[in-house]
């Protein structure tokens, strides 16, 4: 392919390319010690749907907006379903949520108490319901369970009962819908984790059938981690179902995503461009036989919200533009040949394109502003909804 023409098949990919919000990153949030309201902040999942719209109606990219339940409990989901749509954009991934009530001290589907563990499988059960009347196909799990001292419960019966709240809840998944299984090194346990690491989450997977992948959340990592490297991995297995991605220094510091490795962000890119999995076409060998879904999954602590969100959704579009402009042939040959330092330049001229030219054409294309950070800040949309969002309860997830 000459450069011209890679960059034109970046800008067709580009555009097909679909990042999915997440509810919570526009509710308040904090830190372990306090969370902090900011203004203009949502007070219904409508309002929180209603900046997730925002977000989409700037970027072009944005469509789709994830739910967290109970967070996002409403009487009447199909209704939620439209109004979403009456905003241009559509309900994505349901999230459960089973490390926010006091019957989960000690884990939740691991928990030693049986009548705990019927509980937390019946609320993945309700997730499923509401799949089922938002027209979304992505359960995602993610477990806070574990223990916090050697001895304080089987390492091996916590597994087991994982298993058999995922089988309950698998069985009950119909046509396309599929379950996603997050895994995170510790917290909040600190002894054991019941899904530390990818590998346990694949094996749960595997075990369960096609329909099950893993979710890779990029702050879920010991500092150092090669994440491309276990991306490259769950390709070859067509495992890989999703991102959470978000940036992170020391933790799980839900940063947005880009901020704080760039090149981190574009090294996962590229293995994923490599095996054509950035399109919304399913990967090569996937399980399921859809695409990966690239969720944002962050919150703002000391930035504006929905800026935040602007800034991540361009900064993946940006890590992406760059890893679509990688010489594949150019790099194959110098990989096939061992020429290190040339296979090396390849990789590393395409990070050092400038790719904002590019993504402006492309918005203009699409009827945008090239630049959308600057076009929110014009709009006034931020002024408008923290004049008019006062009374009643910031949605936020407490602590
Ligand atoms: C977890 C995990 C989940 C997210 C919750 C809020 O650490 O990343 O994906 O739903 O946080
Ligand atoms: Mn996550």
């Amino acid at each position: 392919m000459t450069s011209p023409d890679r960059r034109e098949h970046a800008k067709q990919v580009l555009r097909e390319q679909r990042i999915e919000t997440p509810s919570w990153g526009y509710g308040n949030s904090g830190t372990r010690f306090k969370v902090f309201a900011q203004a203009g902040v949502p007070r219904t999942p409508e309002e929180k749907i209603d900046d997730a719209a925002t977000v989409h109606r700037f970027t072009g990219v944005a469509p789709l907006v994830s739910l967290h339940i109970p967070w996002d409990r409403v009487e009447d989901y199909a209704a939620l379903a439209e109004h979403a749509q009456e905003r241009g954009v559509q309900l994505g991934a349901i999230n459960a949520n089973v490390f926010q009530d006091d019957a989960y001290r000690l884990g939740s589907v691991c928990n030693p108490d049986p009548a705990v563990r019927r509980k937390a499988t019946d609320h993945l059960l309700e997730c499923i319901d509401i799949m089922d009347a938002t027209g979304s196909d992505d359960l995602k799990l993610w477990f806070a369970d574990g223990t916090n001292y050697p001895g304080q419960d089987s390492i091996r019966e916590r597994q087991d009962r994982l298993a058999e709240a995922l089988a309950e809840t698998y069985a009950r998944l119909t046509g396309e819908q599929r379950l996603l299984l997050e895994y995170k090194f510790f917290e909040p346990a600190v002894y054991t984790t019941d899904v530390p690491d990818w590998g346990t989450s694949f094996a749960h997977c595997v075990a369960l059938g096609p329909q099950a992948q893993v979710v890779l959340d990029t702050g879920h990592h010991a500092p150092g981690t090669n994440i491309e490297f276990i991306v490259a991995t769950l390709l070859r297995h067509g495992r890989l179902g999703a991102f959470d991605f978000n940036s992170r220094f020391y933790a799980d510091d839900d940063l947005m995503a880009g901020a704080a490795d760039p090149f981190q962000l574009f090294r996962i890119m590229h293995e994923l461009v490599q095996a054509d999995a950035v399109s919304g076409v399913p990967a090569t060998g996937s399980s399921t036989g859809q695409p990966i879904s690239f969720f944002l999954d962050q919150c703002h602590n000391i930035e504006p919200k929905v800026a935040a969100m602007i800034r991540s959704v361009t900064n993946v579009q940006e890590a992406t533009a760059k890893a679509l402009l990688v010489d594949t042939e150019a790099l194959t040959a110098a990989q096939r040949s061992g020429d290190v330092l040339a296979a090396y330049s390849i990789v590393k001229d395409a990070y050092d394109t400038d790719v904002r030219p590019l993504l402006g054409d492309l918005r203009e294309d699409l009827g945008l502003d090239p630049d959308p950070s600057a076009a929110y800040a014009r709009s006034g949309y931020f002024e408008q909804v923290a004049a008019e969002r006062v009374g009643g309860e910031q949605a936020g997830w407490g602590a």
